[in-house]
C-alpha cells in the first residue's frame, strides 16, 4: 500500500500520485474524508475492522446490502467456484442456466411466480429500466400519450437521469436540472413529525396524502401518466415509514386510472421487514418491482425488475424475430452475480434468515425508542429490523449533529448511517438480540456524550 495511505494525510491536497487524492469519492465531501481518511480493511460477519484494527459493529448492514453478514461462507464459495466454471457469459442473445433459474427463485420469493425478471447491476439501473418498461409498455399498447411519471418529494431512487428525475431530494437534482426528465411530477413526501412523532411502525396519520395522486390525474389527466414510482418505504433519507392505508390508497387510485405502481424496492427486498419484499408487507402488490444490493448480500453488484407478467407480455406481441426491448447491460445477469444471488437466495431460505429479521424486529423496536428523551433526539421511527433517530440539527449547520454522532459512535464501536440529522439503523439479520442492544447502548453513550462534551 502506498505509504501516503497507510499513513493518512502525509500527502499535501496537490501530490498527484497519492491515490488518496486519486479517487473521486462517491456522495463524500472528498477533502473532508481525505484530510481525515476513514478506511475499512476488512470484514467478517457483522463486523469490520478499520485499518487501525479497531472492531466496528455494521449498523447499516454495509450500505443496506449486506444482512447475511460479510464473508458468508456459502456466497463466498459459490462465487470462487463460479469464477472457475463460467467467469463471463454475453448476455445478448445468449445465456446460462443459472440466470434462468434465479430468475425464477426470485418470482417465487416474491410471492408472484408469474412475474418475469429482468437482470442489471445496480438498484439505479433498475429504476430506469423500470421506467422504461413502464412508458414502452403503454406505446406498446396504443397509449403512446401516457408518458408523465410521478415520483415522491424526499425519495432516492438512485443516479440515473431517470432515477434522480423522478426522487425528490433537491441536492440531487438541482445541479443537473436541464438533464431532468420533463413532464415528472412529485406527490408530497409523507413524513410530518408533529402527526406522527415516535411512532411505532406505521403512523396512524397520512393516508389522505395518497389522494394527492388523484389531484395530479385531475391536473394532467390519466391519458398522460404512465407510472407511479415510491419506495414502499423510504431508506435513504432517513427511514420515513408508509402511514397506515397509504400505499393501499396509491394501488386502488393507480388502478382506476390505468397508472402503473413501481415500487422501489431497493432496501426493502430480501427480508429487510421481515419478508421478503415490501409489498407481502404490506399486502400491496405494485405492477412493477425494483430489487438490488440484498439479492448477492452486496458481494457482487445486481439488481433487477420484476414485472407483471401481462407487462411483459405487451411486449411479446410483435414479430417472434424482433428484439421486443431495445434495452439491457453488458453485465445484466452476470455470472458471478447469479452464483452470489443463488447462494444469498440458499441463506435467505435454508438458514430462515428472514424470519430471523422478522424476530430481531421488536428486539430493535422496543431498544431504540428507549432513546426517546436522550440530549438531542427529536424523533425515533421504526419498522422491521430497521429505525431511524432525528436529531436536533445544530443552530445553522444542518447535518454537523448526526455527523458529530457518527464520528463518536466509531469509539463505540459502532458504524452508523447518517443523512441530514437522521441517524439510521439496519443491522444485519445475523445479529443478535445482545448485539442490538449493545448497539441502542452505544448510541446512547454517544448522544450523552456529545451532549457533555
Ligand atoms: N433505489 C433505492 C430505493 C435506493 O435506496 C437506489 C435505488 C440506487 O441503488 P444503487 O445500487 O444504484 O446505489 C437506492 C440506493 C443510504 C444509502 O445511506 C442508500 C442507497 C445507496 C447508498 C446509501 O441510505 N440506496
Amino acid at each position: 500500500m502506498n505509504a501516503n495511505l497507510a499513513s493518512p494525510g502525509a500527502a499535501g491536497a496537490a501530490d498527484p500520485v497519492d491515490p488518496l487524492q486519486s479517487l473521486w469519492m462517491p456522495f463524500t465531501p472528498n477533502r473532508l474524508f481525505k484530510a481525515h481518511p476513514r478506511l475499512i480493511e476488512s470484514a467478517s460477519g457483522a463486523y469490520y475492522t478499520l485499518a487501525d484494527q479497531r472492531r466496528v459493529f455494521d449498523c447499516l448492514s454495509a450500505l443496506w446490502c449486506t444482512p447475511l453478514g460479510h464473508a458468508h461462507p456459502r456466497i463466498v464459495r459459490a462465487v470462487q467456484e463460479q469464477v472457475q466454471r463460467l467467469d463471463f457469459s454475453p448476455s445478448f442473445q445468449l445465456g446460462h442456466k443459472p440466470a434462468f433459474e434465479l430468475a425464477r427463485r426470485i418470482a417465487q420469493l416474491a410471492g408472484r411466480p408469474h412475474d418475469r425478471v429482468f437482470f442489471v447491476n445496480s438498484g439505479s439501473e433498475a429504476v430506469d429500466t423500470a421506467l422504461k418498461i413502464a412508458i414502452a409498455y403503454h406505446r406498446m399498447r396504443g397509449e403512446a400519450s401516457r408518458t408523465r411519471i410521478i415520483g415522491r418529494e424526499r425519495a432516492y431512487h438512485g443516479v440515473g437521469l431517470g432515477g434522480t428525475s423522478v426522487g425528490g431530494i433537491s441536492p440531487n437534482r438541482k445541479m443537473f436540472a436541464p438533464l431532468m426528465l420533463p413532464g415528472v411530477d412529485h406527490l408530497p413526501h409523507t413524513y410530518s413529525p408533529d402527526d406522527m412523532r415516535y411512532s411505532r411502525g406505521q403512523p396512524q396519520w397520512g393516508a389522505h396524502l395518497a389522494d394527492e395522486l388523484e389531484r395530479l390525474v385531475g391536473l394532467h389527466d390519466a391519458s398522460t401518466i404512465a407510472a407511479v414510482i415510491v419506495e414502499p418505504m423510504q431508506g435513504s433519507t432517513g427511514v420515513i415509514v408508509p402511514p397506515r392505508g397509504y400505499l393501499e390508497r396509491l394501488r386502488e387510485i393507480s388502478t382506476k386510472h390505468g397508472i402503473l405502481l413501481i415500487f422501489d424496492e431497493v432496501i426493502t427486498g430480501f427480508g429487510r421487514l421481515g419478508k421478503p419484499f415490501a409489498s407481502q408487507y404490506f399486502g400491496v402488490q405494485p405492477d412493477l418491482t425494483t430489487f438490488a444490493k440484498a439479492v448477492t448480500n452486496g458481494v457482487v453488484p445486481m439488481g433487477g425488475v420484476l414485472a407483471r407478467s401481462g407487462i411483459y407480455d405487451t411486449f411479446m406481441s410483435g414479430p417472434e424475430q424482433a428484439i421486443e426491448f431495445f434495452h439491457g447491460y453488458t453485465y445484466s445477469g452476470h455470472p458471478l452475480a447469479v452464483a452470489a444471488g443463488h447462494a444469498s437466495l440458499d441463506a435467505f431460505i435454508e438458514e430462515r434468515q428472514i424470519e430471523r429479521a422478522a424476530s430481531l424486529a421488536p428486539v430493535l423496536e422496543n431498544a431504540v425508542h428507549t432513546l426517546r428523551g436522550e440530549p438531542n433526539v427529536i424523533d425515533i421511527r421504526n419498522i422491521g429490523l430497521t429505525a431511524a433517530i432525528e436529531l436536533e440539527p445544530c443552530a445553522g449547520q444542518p447535518g454537523l449533529r448526526a455527523r458529530r454522532v457518527f464520528e463518536r459512535a466509531i469509539e463505540e464501536g459502532l458504524l452508523v448511517r447518517f443523512t441530514g440529522d437522521s441517524i439510521s439503523l439496519a443491522p444485519p439479520f445475523i445479529s443478535t438480540p445482545d448485539e442490538i442492544l449493545a448497539m441502542i447502548e452505544g448510541l446512547r453513550r454517544t448522544l450523552r456524550a456529545l451532549a457533555t462534551g
